[in-house]
């Protein structure tokens, strides 16, 4: 069984209960991303259906060097929830081109991507130093640092706005705002576009659904997280996993759907089940770029220079503040 702290332990327990006695019951996808979960998110991004990461990476292969010189020069970047900051390498290669030395600031929960980011960036590209910051970007304070008055370039990559809802994700793009101040700093936002004329709604439940299974697991880690941290006794057979794409909310949801009457102990509680019920575990909205233009309005940024991918799947926004 993995040690969690206890903190840490509350804070899944605290969750578990809260969310499976609710109706609908809920898991919030905050769980999901334990030492096995990230492995499995990690494959996730690696899988053919999962077009999101290969997608965006090509726009940073197409426009890096259009979307740094946007930028006040010299410039520092900043990245909310960088994890391992494996598609940041392009875009700060593009930066060193333009100067010889750039500062990277990554900021997440996770001190062991941290550290590989750390020891791999500077390794692989002459000229960038990192300074990483160990912090929850939505619950944590946060400092981006600018040297010598620098331009800013926040990066929020990876369509991780897209599982937040529309009033947290105008609050983390508002308590941005307050570090992306200056004339010449900007945001950049990676969204998942909602199914348009290139984009079939089967692509997209797909990414979520994919053939060998990888995003079940991923999912049903979930529950395999509770039973070892909680001592919980979930069957992962008697739930199944489900992904559909929910039109009027623009976003994919994703669920564990409860195969038959089953009662579940978490912690000496117990929590029943009826057939066919199931724990909404995450959603993971799509934009227009009409959407994204409101939510950047809405947050303190100009109308934002758009980038897409050849095949029209995804995008990223470059704003500036207002
Ligand atoms: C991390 N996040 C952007 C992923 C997404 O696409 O919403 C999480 C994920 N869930 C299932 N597959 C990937």
């Amino acid at each position: 069984m993995i040690e969690a702290t206890d903190a840490l332990r509350e804070a899944v327990l605290d969750e578990a209960i809260t969310g499976l006695s609710s109706t609908p019951k809920t898991l919030s996808p905050w769980l999901f991303y334990d030492d096995a979960g990230s492995a499995l998110f990690e494959q996730i991004t690696e899988l053919p259906e999962y077009y999101l990461t290969r997608a965006e990476r090509s726009i940073f292969v197409a426009r890096a060097d259009e979307i740094i010189g946007s930028v006040r020069h010299p410039l520092t970047i900043a990245e909310l929830g960088s994890g391992t900051a494996s598609k940041t390498g392009l875009l700060l290669a593009a930066a060193t081109r333009r100067q010889p030395e750039v500062l990277y600031q990554p900021i997440d929960v996770s001190a062991s991507a941290l550290e590989q980011a750390a020891r791999s960036l500077p390794a692989a590209i002459p000229g960038v130093v990192v300074r990483p910051q160990i912090a929850n970007y939505i619950t944590n304070g946060y400092t981006i640092e600018r040297p010598h008055d620098e331009g800013v370039l926040a990066l929020y990559i990876g369509s991780s706005i897209g599982n937040f809802g529309r009033d947290e994700a105008r609050s983390i793009l508002r308590k941005l705002r307050k570090q992306v101040k200056n004339i010449g700093d900007a945001v950049l936002i990676g969204v998942d576009l909602a199914p348009n004329r290139d984009k079939t709604v089967e692509r997209l439940i797909a990414a979520y659904d994919d053939a060998a299974g990888v995003t079940a697991a991923f999912n049903k880690n979930i529950l395999a997280r509770l039973n070892r941290e909680l001592g919980a006794d979930f069957d992962l057979d008697a739930f199944r996993h489900r992904a559909y794409w929910n039109p009027q909310d623009s976003r994919i949801e994703m669920h564990l759907q409860s195969l038959g009457a089953q009662t579940v102990t978490i912690d000496g509680r117990r929590i029943a089940f009826t057939p066919g019920e199931s724990i909404h575990t995450e959603n993971s909205y799509k934009f227009t770029e009409r959407g994204l233009r409101e939510l950047l309005h809405d947050s303190g940024y100009s109308s934002p220079e758009w980038f897409q991918d050849a095949d029209h799947h995804f995008a990223v926004a470059l704003a500036y503040p207002v």
